[in-house]
């Protein structure tokens, strides 16, 4: 442990060093030879016949808009390989046109509903894989939700880590199977904009375990190709250069096989990020001359030198290609060949194939319409994903007996979206229906909710009124007191750093409504005893005056539904759709109550800027319930048209299976093919063309190496060492040791439609891992749809890791000697049986 602990104090020089870590945070775990997986022989093989430029090419980016899609890699033209384009984003394909606009990550997350989940993933990946994209740029887990200000929560799963795991899974799985690489990111505690490429995150072990790791844990288990490390530091170290959080626990104990993707520019060294588990440099460029790149050629020199072993080049083109063989080039989706058939540099027909050098000017849009039918599944989520969070009186579903409606608020309004880049507008003249940011995609549509309700008032013969004025109060209040039903529809959006909008540079500066929309509410609901409040929001806001006004009846959040939002909404509105969404976050009374987890506006000492998150494992709803606060509305809350009622919940132990027999040790690390100490081999071969400015794998000189290898003394020896590793004991398969997936248990309850519609329950299951404190976490639910007087059983699966907690000193899941109880209810806090655990 001696070496250990010098080597942590050399990597985490003011962190505190984890006691009796059973294998440091070196070497990079390579892949094992799995000789029954086709993929991996047919990467074998393609792997073994490079060169050592061409194994250096599949882990560099070609530099930023040197080719057509946002990021793209080096090719083998020897071997026919074209390279790998990469796109954003988590939503749509971003910077190209005839694509969909999918309802946000946090839709998919409030419907609940896993079916849904994969089918949005299904879609995405049919209109990637048809614009001939290899690896989409999503899903996200990271932001979590620390915030309620994060601006990118809104492109995740929600703040619960076992509701995003789903959420990572499910749209991994779909989108892979349809022939495209997901990218499971940002990897990790990347939880604020503001500072997002210093800040450094000084985390505990078990919260780390507990809370931000956990959803990329089912990522691995889904089968993903691909993981974007982030811009942020984590313990003093940038997550793209971290062995801790790569080696150790991505590769080592999540048993990751898959490639580590850099975010765009969150490199900062050539050994560090190779030594540490970094796999492909995105976009490329962005090094120190002479080859503006920390890869490229600089890698090359640091294998021919002996600081990257060739075993650590040879794990990375292996990692891609096995992905590729396995994902891409075995797809039953029929995948162009000849790489993205459209450039997102430019909207024009004719355009550069190398936009950066503006070169080879062909068709390079070729506007593929890749949105088939899948207007139907976003407008499906768009309702589903709706949250009814207050309904007095009765007063939805609307129905023919109301004698007139009046949709107020720019909200509502059709606009074109597309009208400012990155989707920051300001001012906004129209309904919002995504974030800002590169988590965004052009709009081919979007249904406004006026002229959707429009659409069905004149169909049911309700007289419709329509009016925009935010700012102008009294003419909303003129308009609502005329109408017997009166809808606001007003919003609030958040973003990434590299746009701003009024003020707000990604994190929200508030948890307010933005252009007016609090005074708007107020205004409306002076006169209107029918006021619904239609929510277009990242996240929570804070509400509880309408929560509590007697005149507003109703109020509905729709998140970021994507293009058809009008549809969506008004399905819900008028009820052929019935809610069944939850909220995926907690909205409280005010902001104090979320804990000590705000945005660092301004950090104290701006060049090194660090943030603890002392809260530990306690964000959301687990700060809430630990100190007795009381929210407006609780993380799993949603109404429904209809209610339910629960009964006879019960607990069945399942046979323990025998322990797995666990390999405990690594094979030694495998290369592939030899690497030539011949400098002249590396060389660019003689009358090639370059084209300024792409980033290539070639040495610069072949007399000697330009760049230094000075920094290879800050490594131990361990990090070359390619000998036989242990297997950690929290490892072993993918997303951790299998023996963690193991049903324990099987918790069954009946649910049954009490109310006279039919509709659809969340059923949630929640435990609580220790009696002395009053915290449950999420850790089951299902989608029951019925019909009135319908009952059905529903069982709910507990894993080993469904019980366990993170032991530091074991480094491994544990399931305490602590009584548990198992909880199940329709949210967080509306709780309707429970029972203990027979441990
Ligand atoms: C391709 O997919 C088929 C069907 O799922 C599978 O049997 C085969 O092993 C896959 N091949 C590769 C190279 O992954
Ligand atoms: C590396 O990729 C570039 C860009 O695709 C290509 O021009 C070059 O020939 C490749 N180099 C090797 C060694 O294959
Ligand atoms: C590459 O493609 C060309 C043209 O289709 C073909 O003639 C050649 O055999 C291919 N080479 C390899 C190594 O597959
Ligand atoms: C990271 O820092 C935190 C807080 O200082 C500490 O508790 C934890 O042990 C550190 N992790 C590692 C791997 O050093
Ligand atoms: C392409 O068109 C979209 C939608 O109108 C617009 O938002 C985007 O800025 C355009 N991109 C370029 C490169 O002109
Ligand atoms: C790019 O090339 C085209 C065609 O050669 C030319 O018309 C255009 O001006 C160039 N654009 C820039 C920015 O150099
Ligand atoms: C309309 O009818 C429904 C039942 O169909 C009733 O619940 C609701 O209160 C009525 N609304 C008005 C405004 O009369
Ligand atoms: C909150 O921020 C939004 C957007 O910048 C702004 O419109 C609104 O006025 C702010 N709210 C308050 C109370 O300052
Ligand atoms: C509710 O609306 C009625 C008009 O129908 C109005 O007289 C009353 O003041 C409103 N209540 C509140 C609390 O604003
Ligand atoms: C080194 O490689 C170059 C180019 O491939 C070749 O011309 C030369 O003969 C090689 N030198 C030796 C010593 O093998
Ligand atoms: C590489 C690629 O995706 N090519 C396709 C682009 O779109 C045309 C249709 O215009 C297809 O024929 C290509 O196969
Ligand atoms: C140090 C060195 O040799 N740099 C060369 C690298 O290549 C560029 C372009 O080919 C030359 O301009 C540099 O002199």
């Amino acid at each position: 442990m001696k070496t250990l602990f010098s080597l942590l104090l050399l990597f985490f020089p003011s962190g505190e060093a984890l006691t009796d870590v059973p294998f440091g945070f070196h070497p990079a775990p390579w892949i094992s030879p799995d000789l029954h997986d086709p993929a991996y022989l047919l990467a074998r093989d393609f792997v073994s016949q490079l060169t050592l430029t061409e194994k250096v090419n599949l882990t560099t980016g070609t530099g930023w808009e040197a080719d057509r899609c946002i990021g793209a890699t080096g090719s083998v033209p020897r071997l026919n390989f074209t390279g790998l384009c990469l796109m954003d984003g988590p939503l749509g394909v971003r910077y190209t046109d005839l694509n969909s606009a999918f309802p946000a990550g946090i839709n998919a997350a409030a419907t609940f509903s896993r079916g849904l989940m994969r089918k949005r993933g299904e879609a995405l990946g049919e209109e990637f894989n048809g614009k001939g994209i290899d690896v989409m740029l999503g899903p996200a887990s990271g932001p979590l939700g620390r915030s309620p200000k994060g601006g990118r929560n809104w492109e995740g799963f929600g703040s619960d880590p076992y509701l995003a795991g789903v959420g990572m899974a499910e749209t991994i799985k779909g989108v892979q199977d349809r022939g495209v690489v997901a990218c499971a990111k940002h990897f990790i505690l990347n939880e604020q904009e503001h500072y997002r490429g210093s800040m450094d995150v000084r985390i505990d072990d078990r919260t780390i375990h507990e809370v931000y790791l956990w959803p990329f844990a089912d990522a691995v288990r889904a089968g993903v190709g691909s993981v974007m490390c982030s811009y942020n530091k984590v313990n003093g170290t940038y997550a793209c250069e971290n062995e801790w959080i790569q080696n150790y626990l991505l590769k080592g104990e999540l048993g990751f096989k898959g490639f580590v993707m850099s975010d765009w520019g969150a490199q900062h060294t050539t050994l560090g990020s190779a030594l540490s588990g970094l796999d492909m440099a995105m976009p490329g460029d962005g090094g120190p001359p002479p080859y503006r790149a920390w890869w490229g050629g600089a890698l090359t020199e640091a294998v021919l030198r002996g600081d990257v072993p060739q075993w650590r080049l040879d794990d990375m083109a292996m990692r891609i290609m096995v992905t590729y063989f396995r994902i891409v080039s075995n797809s039953t989706s029929s995948r162009p060949s000849g790489g993205p058939n459209f450039s997102a540099w430019t909207n024009q027909t004719f355009g550069p194939l190398y936009s950066a050098s503006n070169t080879s000017w062909v068709e390079v849009n070729k506007h593929v319409n890749v949105q088939a039918d899948h207007a139907e599944i976003i407008r499906e989520i768009a309702a589903k994903s709706t949250v009814l969070l207050k309904n007095s009186r009765s007063v939805l579903p609307l129905s023919s007996n109301v004698s007139s409606i009046a949709v107020i608020g720019n909200d509502a309004q059709s606009w074109n979206p597309n009208s400012c880049s990155e989707r920051a507008c300001i001012p906004r003249p129209g309904t919002i229906a995504m974030g800002y940011g590169s988590g965004t995609a052009d709009f081919p549509y979007l249904v406004s909710p006026a002229s959707a309700i429009s659409a069905r008032c004149s169909s049911l013969s309700i007289p419709f009124y329509n009016t925009t004025p935010n700012w102008d109060l009294p003419t909303a209040i003129a308009r609502a007191s005329k109408a017997s039903v009166a809808i606001v529809f007003v919003a609030a959006t958040a973003g990434e750093n590299f746009v701003s909008i009024d003020g707000n540079v990604g994190d929200r500066n508030n948890l307010t409504l933005w252009d007016n929309g609090d005074a708007l509410i107020r205004a409306v609901a002076s006169v209107n005893p029918n006021t619904i409040v239609v929510l277009h929001t990242p996240g929570p806001v804070l509400l509880e005056y309408a929560a509590t006004h007697p005149n507003v009846s109703a109020i509905l959040w729709a998140g970021f539904p994507g293009q058809e939002s009008g549809n969506g909404i008004a399905d819900v509105l008028f009820g052929d759709v019935e809610p069944q969404g939850r909220s995926p976050f907690t909205w409280a009374a005010k902001e104090e109550d979320y804990g000590p987890v705000d945005i660092v506006y301004k950090a104290e000492d701006p060049k090194n800027p660090s943030q603890t998150f002392p809260e530990g494992t306690l964000i959301d709803y687990r700060w809430f319930a630990q100190h007795n606060l009381t929210p407006v509305w609780e993380f799993g809350f949603g109404l429904s048209y209809t209610r339910f009622s629960y009964s006879n919940l019960q607990v069945t132990k399942m046979l323990i299976p025998e322990p797995l027999e666990l390999k405990k040790e690594t094979g030694p690390a495998p290369t592939f093919g030899t690497v030539s100490k011949n400098l002249s081999a590396h060389a660019v071969p003689e009358g090639f063309q370059r084209i300024t400015p792409y980033v290539y794998p070639w040495l610069n000189s072949t007399t000697g190496f330009i760049t230094s290898n000075a920094s290879i003394s800050d490594f131990p020896a361990s990090a070359r060492n390619g000998s036989s590793q242990q297997i950690l004991p929290a490892g072993g398969g993918e997303g951790g040791n299998p023996e963690l997936y193991e049903v324990l248990y099987v918790v069954t309850v009946e649910i049954e439609n009490v109310g006279k519609r039919k509709g659809v329950e969340i059923v949630q299951l929640y435990i609580q891992h220790s009696q002395t404190s009053p915290v449950v976490v999420l850790r089951g639910f299902d989608e029951v749809p019925l019909n009135p007087g319908e009952k059905k059983l529903v069982a709910l699966p507990l894993t080993r890791r469904d019980l366990s907690n993170w032991n530091t000193d074991s480094q491994n899941w544990e399931i305490t000697s602590d009584a548990k109880t198992v909880f199940v209810g329709a949210s967080s806090r509306d709780i309707r049986l429970n029972a203990s655990l027979p441990l």
